[in-house]
């Protein structure tokens, strides 16, 4: 019996994949939130979650460290997918990346006057590609987190960053003024896992593929 090491990020990517896990017929024994293990056992002997941060899972998946993963689309981008099979689009956990700005400036007018934008994200590829497509020329600022200050504190013109609900953006006197993409997150196998444990992969595989949550329109 060969051990199947899932990786997650621990809150909503856990939280949403949990009902999915049902599906295969497996439980986590242990709640992270509550528990500082990084490693859970599952009441499956042979099912095991490793909790990563969420840019990292699809490192883990890609060197072995796990089978598979769980992992939004934007960090799937970012890290570029080599190595990864990517079977199914899990629709869970959705949301979109956006270009933002201060509610003050002019972002139409700046873009027409073709002077550079100054681009704070963490979303560097995304961003890069997106604003080359456009032919607007950027300086690109790379942040690991709250990209929603810089351009209150003038580190940046705009931002590229995730919107869900829009609330951040409204608390912090920013508006949208671009839809880039949406997003939503992925399961992601390890290539070589797949051929040494096939049965039990395809077996989470489809069990995952029964239980995508329908398309809402
Ligand atoms: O939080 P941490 O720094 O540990 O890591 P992380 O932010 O990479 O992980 P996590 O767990 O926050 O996000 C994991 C994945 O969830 C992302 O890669 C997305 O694919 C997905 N996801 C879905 C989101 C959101 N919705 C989301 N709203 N990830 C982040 N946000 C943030 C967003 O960055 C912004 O700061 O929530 C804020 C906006 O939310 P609203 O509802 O106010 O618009
Ligand atoms: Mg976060």
């Amino acid at each position: 019996m060969s051990m199947i090491t899932l990786a997650l990020s621990k809150g909503r990517i856990f939280d949403e994949t949990l009902p999915l896990l049902a599906a295969a017929g497996i439980e986590v024994l242990e709640d992270p939130e509550k528990s500082r293990k990084l490693i859970l056992p599952t009441n499956q002997p042979d099912v095991r979650v490793v909790l990563v941060r969420a840019t990292d899972v699809p490192t883990y998946v890609e060197y072995g460290g796990a089978d598979l993963g769980v992992t939004g689309k934007d960090t799937l981008i970012e890290h570029g997918g080599q190595g990864l099979y990517q079977p199914l689009d899990l629709r869970i956990a959705k949301c979109r990346v956006s270009v933002a700005v201060r509610d003050d400036f002019d972002y139409a007018q700046a873009v027409k006057k073709g002077s550079r934008l100054k681009v704070a994200t963490k979303y560097t590829s995304i961003a890069r590609d997106f604003f080359a497509s456009k032919g607007v020329h950027v300086d690109m600022v790379k942040l690991y987190g709250s990209m929603e200050l810089a351009p209150l504190i003038g580190l940046s013109d705009a931002i590229v960053d995730l919107v869900s609900t829009g609330n951040t953006l409204k608390a912090n006197h920013l508006v949208e003024v671009e839809r880039i993409m949406d997003i939503s997150s992925h399961l992601v196998v390890n290539q070589a896992a797949l051929k040494l444990k096939q049965a039990p992969l395809r077996r989470i595989i489809d069990a995952f593929a029964s239980a995508i949550p329908a398309p809402k329109n």
